[in-house]
């Protein structure tokens, strides 16, 4: 029973070296190795080339290295097997963290005093909302948006959250599906985007939905937190928003260029912080532990854990 390894970006080297580590009964190889098709049994990938996982007629199952399986969907000849993806603490509180260490920062202006540092500026004449008088609304509240809608909630901060499906989650006001959408928006001061990127987000970040977020609140306009998928955003819009005062700041992890190319107007705008799509990594570690643990409940009789659904397409 082999496993491959098929990465299309990133070093597949850490994986299969962690891989070997945990399950060294079987051979693990990697995209270019030679390798007999009919023995792989499972496939790791982020990002593999288009139809380098077809023609291996024994595979039961393709893991996504990450929580996001986009990837795998832009693959017309991906195999019809089983798709699980990461679902991991180590993965989730790094998305945590991301998520509270940027809402913390727009909540401080931590933007207004770098500036004013670098020029010597000691002023404090802008009022200082606390974080219960700050509303945060998160896209997605899923395994990542929950965890960090709880965290938020700890912090004191005012927290909703918007799904497909009806949810409760306890101190945490739940908005679902496109008719609650505007309701959720226009409650939102910080909003912050963990969804996948699936044919029916694809763009959902754009003017008219910038329009509709909360203009009564107690910090100088609305922010934006983009840390689900590039694609989810349209950046000329964005920019338009940031422009027009529509939106007080952005803090851009992915974006629909990845990296993003030199000539994006994103990268010198004054009101804009940018991360190299970095906002949870998947450590080989961690990870790798979690795929290795699927495989021995699979090769028991059990059912994969975090499946996806092709349908959805998350
Ligand atoms: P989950 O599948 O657990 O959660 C997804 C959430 O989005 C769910 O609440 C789901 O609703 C909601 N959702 C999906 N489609 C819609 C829709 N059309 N309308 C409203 N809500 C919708 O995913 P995770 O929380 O694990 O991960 C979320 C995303 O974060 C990943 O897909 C990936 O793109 C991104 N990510 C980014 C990373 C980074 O470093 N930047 C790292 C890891 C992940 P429902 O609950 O009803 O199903
Ligand atoms: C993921 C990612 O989806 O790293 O896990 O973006």
């Amino acid at each position: 029973m082999t496993l491959l390894v098929a990465l299309g970006s990133g070093d597949p080297d850490p994986w299969v070296k962690q891989f070997r580590v945990l399950l060294p009964d079987r051979p693990i190889v990697k995209l270019g190795d030679n390798y007999d098709p009919s023995a792989v049994e499972f496939s790791m990938t982020w990002y593999h080339p288009a139809g380098s996982l077809a023609h291996l007629p024994n595979l039961k199952a393709v893991f996504s290295l990450g929580a996001g399986v986009d990837h795998l969907f832009r693959d017309p000849h991906l195999p019809d097997v089983a798709i699980a993806r990461v679902v991991d603490p180590d993965l989730t509180n790094r998305m945590s963290e991301y998520v509270m260490l940027h809402t913390l920062s727009i909540l401080r202006q931590m933007r207004r005093y770098r500036s004013q540092q670098s020029i010597k500026n000691w002023s404090d004449d802008d009022f200082q909302p606390a974080a219960t008088d700050v509303r945060v609304g998160i896209m997605g509240l899923g395994v990542l948006g929950s965890d960090a809608a709880r965290k938020l909630k700890l912090m004191g901060f005012n927290v909703a959250g918007w799904s497909r499906s009806a949810k409760s989650l306890d101190g945490i006001q739940c908005f679902s599906g496109d008719a609650e959408l505007s309701d959720f928006l226009a409650r939102t001061d910080i909003l912050i985007v963990l969804l996948p990127l699936t044919d029916e987000t694809r763009g959902i970040i754009n003017k008219k939905l910038l329009k509709g977020l909360a203009r009564d609140g107690r910090v100088a306009a609305p922010s934006l937190i983009n840390a689900g998928r590039g694609h989810l955003q349209i950046e000329t819009e964005l920019l338009e928003c940031l422009d027009d005062g529509t939106l007080h700041e952005a803090v851009l992890d992915v974006f629909q260029t990845e990296p993003l190319p030199e000539t994006s107007r994103l990268w010198a705008h004054p009101r804009v912080t940018i991360t190299p799509h970095n906002a949870s990594v998947s450590d080989p570690i961690a990870i790798a532990n979690a795929i290795a643990a699927q495989i021995r409940r699979v090769e028991k009789g059990e059912a994969l854990l975090n499946t996806v659904s092709r349908k959805k397409g998350y």
